[in-house]
């Protein structure tokens, strides 16, 4: 008989990390709140959360494996699914090889037991080099910035918000985005405390955002030159003798180098390209070195721009040249549980990172921690050669909404021999597959974030149990994946898991047993893997929690966090406040905070040739929404209801000389597409700026989203351009885009 039952599990949809209170019925859910208990978010959820129990029932979203056959989709078992696959991919395979097999994965993936766990084993077992992800549309820079400065691309410094005095923050709207590389829930009460114990909340941003709006000040800035704005900081902080790195000075390398560098970005140069007043920008730095506790943060805008890498790299000097890297209410490392690089083994040196391991066939573009840039997919699909990419795996993606240039793309995608797609809607890119695989309801899967907690601002962990059994019929993703990696590993279409399964977590435990100073080094594999049972993620988890930072060793003597210790604990275990790292956090081969590596320094040259650019013509950038997920909540009636939300927004200086009309037509043209869409007038954009939100697009044919076929909107990715990317990370440029907009109807 079907009973009443209250869960506790952790929000999957965005990086903040909420724990929900879920009342179910049978299979049914009936409620879904904010747990109060949760140690990280104490209650607090967004509109997005209440969407998983329409997410869970839509009647669009695929329960079954689909083949298509022609125009024609066919729901078919999972045997004949993979089968089909298999067929497929084998003989390209066997006749090109792996590189003629591509992988996209999308930013689900980082929210996902299976993306975190085993869609490394796929890429290890496919080796092709042509992996692709949604990083090179997003926080690549950081990730190649923190490389190189700090050792790995995940330690990434953290504002301290629970205790900083000042924060400057760049390119980034947390009141709406919930905060990315920085997962904080409930970001309007940690801003609000903030300001209430005194602190001050600074924002840099071609729009007046909702963060903005609860700021002490707001600094409209051209898109694009925040590295020009950061070392005209720079220039101040050493001008005015106000550079002082504090403690962690005798780890610090280069910082001579980095005053050299920063000659030429006197205020003076860059305010008129920025469009900050040289005084501001003064003041800024000013205010910034004599805040007892500051922390410098950019996001999205300040990664997915010409300059990302630059711009990434300068928020951490900024952050070391003011004492405030590593110190209470700076910035700080999170100490992740699990799968931390920068928590394994002897610390304070490593191997440091390497880039360039292999290129791009077309374009040359060096790989950056295993992967290409996207923005290079389209043109090794289309260009004939050895190594063309002929079959393309997508994972939990949708890069015809999230990628530049879409329609290019969308081309390519028709060319393709083989493409197979993991994922739970028949959408724009989806509808190219011949074969979709659909993951279960997120309700219906175990979660811990095991990437968000190694970029939080508390120590946490929490692991959320699956709140409704498996179904007869689907697949947990983690088995998708696997099925995937035994075919592209020769295996056919395997019939039983377990053997490919235990080979994945014996693999872990060979490899972490091999690392110097780990609470596991030496021992003998076979007495680990027996130590822990189940299958599957949950038991890989289990491994890596005891063999982590907080676990047992697998010593019965110690106590340490598990798997089962973590299930005792519905509410998540609270491990603390960040603390400081350095010098036990550094991975760089020196063993020092690398302050002016070779690669960032030499892409300097760059930005000082634009100095000499003067701006002129509009120019596009993106903007998110509290009811919107990327791409792909927009068919969950109770977040697309409303009011057009992909409007294009115009300054009325702007407005008035075009001629434009709010909910008038405008025409939008780069040099590689061009839009018909929405007018709105607001003057929370700055003059010669506009923005169109991504994500939208949803009037194609061949799609099975009927909610979001009603509020298509349009792709803004039709006028990103492929060629325009951050050439240290391959990082495309989707704010700052040089556009003409015109008007077609007021
Ligand atoms: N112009 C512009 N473009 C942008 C951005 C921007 O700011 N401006 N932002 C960029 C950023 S930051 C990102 S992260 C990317 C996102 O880029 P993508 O990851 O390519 O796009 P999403 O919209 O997140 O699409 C997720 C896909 O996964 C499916 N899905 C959802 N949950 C699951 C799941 O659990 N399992 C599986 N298998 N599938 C699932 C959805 O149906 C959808 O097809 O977009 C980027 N594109
Ligand atoms: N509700 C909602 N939440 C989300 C998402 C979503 O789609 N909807 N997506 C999630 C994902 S995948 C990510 S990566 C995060 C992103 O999280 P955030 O980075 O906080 O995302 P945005 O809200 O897009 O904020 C980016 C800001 O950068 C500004 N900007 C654009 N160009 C420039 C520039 O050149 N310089 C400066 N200084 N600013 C610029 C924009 O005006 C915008 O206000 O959000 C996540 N959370
Ligand atoms: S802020 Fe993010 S994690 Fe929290 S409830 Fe909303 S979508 Fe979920
Ligand atoms: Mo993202």
């Amino acid at each position: 008989m079907d009973t009443m039952k209250t869960s506790y599990t952790t929000c999957p949809l965005c990086e903040a990390t909420c724990g929900l209170e879920i009342e179910t019925h049978g299979r049914a859910v009936l409620s879904i709140k904010g747990d109060d208990q949760d140690v990280f978010s104490s209650g607090y959820i967004c509109p997005k959360a209440y969407s998983l129990k329409e997410l869970d029932v839509d009647k669009d979203r695929l329960r079954e494996p689909m083949v298509r056959k022609g125009e024609r989709w066919l729901p078919v078992s999972w045997d004949d699914a993979f089968a089909e696959v298999a067929q497929r991919l084998s003989p390209i395979l066997q006749r090109d090889g792996r590189n003629a097999v591509a992988v996209y994965a999308g930013n689900p993936n980082v929210h996902t037991l299976a993306g975190q766990f085993y869609l490394p084993v796929l890429l290890q077992t496919l080796r092709t080099h042509n992996y692709f992800s949604a990083s090179t549309v997003d926080q690549m820079p950081k990730q190649v910035s923190a490389g190189l400065m700090f050792g790995a691309g995940l330690s990434i410094p953290i504002p301290d918000l629970e205790h900083t005095e000042y924060l400057l923050l760049l390119g980034a709207n947390p009141l709406v985005s919930n905060g990315s590389l920085m997962t904080a829930p409930n970001m309007r009460d940690r801003l609000r405390h903030l300001r209430q114990r005194g602190g001050r909340l600074i924002v840099i941003d071609p729009y007046r955002t909702r963060t903005a709006q609860e700021a002490d000040e707001h600094h409209f800035i051209r898109p694009g030159t925040d590295a020009h704005f950061l070392f005209a900081l720079v220039h101040t902080l050493f001008a005015e003798n106000l550079v002082n790195l504090g403690k962690i000075s005798e780890h610090t390398a280069g910082l001579e180098q980095v005053r050299t560098l920063a000659r030429d970005f006197a205020p003076e140069d860059v305010a008129a390209i920025c469009g900050i007043e040289a005084e501001t920008i003064k003041h800024l730095a000013r205010d910034f070195a004599a805040a007892p506790k500051a922390a410098a943060y950019g996001r999205i805008g300040t990664c997915a721009q010409t300059f990302g890498t630059l711009t990434s790299w300068l928020v951490d000097v900024v952050n070391v040249l003011t004492g405030n890297l590593d110190r209470e209410g700076g910035v700080l490392f999170p100490k992740g549980a699990v799968g931390a690089r920068n928590a394994s083994g002897h610390g304070g040196k490593g191997s440091g990172i390497r880039f360039g391991r292999w290129k791009s066939r077309v374009r040359g573009l060096p790989e950056t921690f295993g992967e290409l840039p996207v923005a290079c997919l389209a043109e090794e699909i289309e260009t004939p050669g050895e190594g063309q990419v002929k079959a393309l795996i997508t994972l939990a993606g949708n890069p015809a909404l999230s990628t530049p240039n879409g329609q290019r793309l969308q081309r390519a995608f028709e060319q393709l021999e083989c493409m197979v797609s993991v994922d739970m809607y028949l959408n724009e890119t989806t509808r190219y597959a011949h074969v979709i695989l659909p993951p279960p309801s997120p309700l219906a899967r175990a979660h811990y974030d095991s990437a968000f907690y190694q970029l939080a601002v508390h120590n946490v962990a929490n692991y959320s149990p699956p709140l409704f059994e498996q179904e007869a019929g689907t697949r947990d993703e983690w088995e998708i994946y696997l099925q995937l990696a035994g075919i592209v590993g020769g295996m056919g279409s395997v019939t039983d898991l377990q053997p490919l399964d235990d080979m994945t977590l014996k693999t872990l435990i060979k490899r972490e047993i091999a690392v110097p100073g780990s609470a596991i080094e030496g021992r003998d594999p076979a007495d680990v893997f027996a130590m822990v049972s189940g299958r599957g993620p949950t038991r890989i988890l289990d491994f890596l929690l005891r063999s982590g930072p907080y676990g047992d060793g697998f010593d019965p003597q110690r106590t340490g966090l598990s798997l089962a210790m973590l299930e005792d604990h519905p509410h998540g275990v609270d491990l603390g406040p960040l603390q400081p790292r350095i010098p036990e956090v550094l991975r760089t081969p020196s063993g020092m905070i690398e302050l002016a590596p070779p690669r960032i320094v030499e892409d300097v040259e760059r930005l000082r040739a634009s100095l000499k650019q003067v701006p002129g013509q509009m120019v596009l950038i993106g903007r998110r929404d509290l009811r919107s997920n990327n791409s792909w909540m927009h068919n969950l009636h109770v977040l697309a209801k409303g009011p057009n939300r992909c409007t294009l927004q115009i300054h009325p200086d702007d407005a008035q000389r075009l001629t434009l009309a709010s909910h008038g037509v405008a025409r939008v043209t780069s040099n590689v597409g061009s839009v018909e869409i929405a007018v709105e007038i607001t003057d929370a954009i700055m003059p010669g700026v506009v923005s169109i939100p991504h994500g939208w697009g949803h009037n194609q044919s061949g799609t099975k989203t009927e909610i979001a076929s009603e509020h298509a909107g349009v792709n803004t990715n039709i006028l990103t351009d492929e060629s325009a990317i951050d050439p240290l990370s391959g990082n495309a440029v989707l704010n700052g885009i040089p556009v003409v907009v015109e008007c077609i109807k007021r």
